[in-house]
């Protein structure tokens, strides 16, 4: 067993029974000419999260820990898209030329993870229609046939989805980490609020401790 000095209150987990999951860290949304900045954002503000889910990332593949990677996206007849996602507020940005590649379409580069948190062999990637890693795709079942009960939670962007799979996979059991510096947000006031929300209430969604407070746990 290992601890974590987290807020709201530290947790015990069992790192064999612990997964890293690490969501979004696609071009789309960390790269100008994506999606994230296609809807009106600056997408530097993003990177922040890069370096820090780097030395988690590096840390928990050393110990051997099961890491799980997301991506959100769609076929490329758009043929999973509900209309009210394509055609928000009048505009689409998803399927169509950017960059680099159709904006949000499974194969393109933008839509493929950032080189610096590249998936390895072994490292499952789940490709997710939504903001939830748990709708519509098999992440559930994963986690079950390896025994996960933990998870330690990075990517962006905290408000949208991270904070979407953490209330999936805390109304589904799992105890969620999300680590504060591993996050980010387009928003720096979402970024705050962001994260007391999910420790508020005694961890009523989840924990949120920081990059060396992982790194330490696990040592
Ligand atoms: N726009 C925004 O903040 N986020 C998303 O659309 N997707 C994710 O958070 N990955």
């Amino acid at each position: 067993m290992a601890t974590i000095h987290a807020d709201p209150f530290d947790l015990d987990f069992d790192p064999s029974s612990t997964a890293l999951l690490i969501i979004d860290m696609q071009r789309d949304f960390v790269l100008p000419g994506g999606f994230g900045e296609a809807l009106g954002n600056d997408t530097s503000l993003l990177l922040a999260a890069v370096e820090p889910t780097q030395r988690v990332l590096e840390e928990a593949r050393e110990k051997g820990m099961f890491v799980i990677h997301t991506r959100e996206g769609h076929r490329p007849d758009l043929s999973d898209v509900p209309k009210a996602k394509l055609t928000r507020g009048g505009q689409t940005f998803i399927g169509t030329e950017g960059p680099m590649g159709r904006i949000l379409v499974r194969g393109e580069l933008g839509h493929d993870i950032i080189q610096q948190l590249y998936p390895r062999p072994g490292e499952p990637v789940i490709d997710k229609p939504g903001k939830g890693s748990f709708h519509a795709t098999d992440l559930q079942q994963i986690l079950l046939d390896r025994g996960i009960k933990t998870l330690i939670v990075c990517g962006v962007t905290l408000e949208v989805c991270v904070h979407t799979t953490v209330r999936e996979a805390n109304d589904r059991g799992y105890e969620c980490v999300v680590l504060s510096d591993c996050v980010a947000s387009y928003f720096p006031e979402f970024q705050r609020v962001g994260l007391e929300m999910i420790k508020a209430q005694g961890a009523i969604f989840g924990w949120v401790a920081t990059s060396d407070d992982f790194i330490a746990a696990i040592a």
